[in-house]
């Protein structure tokens, strides 16, 4: 449908590990940890939104790939795409959220387990963990 917002994030992988970003607003979501990203403005690709959305939250460039098979429609007019990226160059940073943090699939699992990922992430979860393993 038209004038539904689409939000892509990043599952940004680096050998066995994920790259996690913990809100830092609003409040019911602050502490939380989840894959970085945001909307896609008009004009852009999913692709597009992503690179400048990582360029803008971790000052890094990224490469995108595949999708994760989950996406999420948390509400009617909400849909959030996740797509594998790779770091190109830079060191990843938090400029907009409180904290980054590489995890590997033991630490997701566990993060899962203690509510400590965002509510409309969690469904990116369980593929992530499998893949990080075989990694
Ligand atoms: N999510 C979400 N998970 C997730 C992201 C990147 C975003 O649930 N991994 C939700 C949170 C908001 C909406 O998607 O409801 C937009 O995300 P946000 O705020 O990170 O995107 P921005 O930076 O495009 O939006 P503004 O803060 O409004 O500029």
């Amino acid at each position: 449908m038209t004038g539904d917002v689409l939000v892509v994030a990043g599952a940004v992988l680096h050998r066995s590990r994920v790259l996690l970003a913990q809100r830092d607003y609003p409040a019911e979501v602050a502490g939380l940890w989840e894959l970085p990203g945001g909307k896609v403005e008009s004009g852009e690709t999913p692709t597009q939104a992503l690179i400048r959305e990582l360029c803008e939250e971790l000052d890094v460039r990224v490469s995108v790939g595949a999708p994760l098979a989950d996406v999420v429609t948390p509400r009617e007019g909400l849909k959030l795409v996740a797509h594998r990226a790779r770091i190109v160059s830079g060191t990843p940073r938090a400029v907009e959220h409180r904290a980054i943090a590489w995890v590997d699939a033991q630490r997701l699992a566990e993060l899962d387990r203690n509510s400590q990922i965002v509510p409309n992430d969690i469904g990116w979860i369980r593929e992530l963990t499998a893949e990080l393993q075989v990694r």
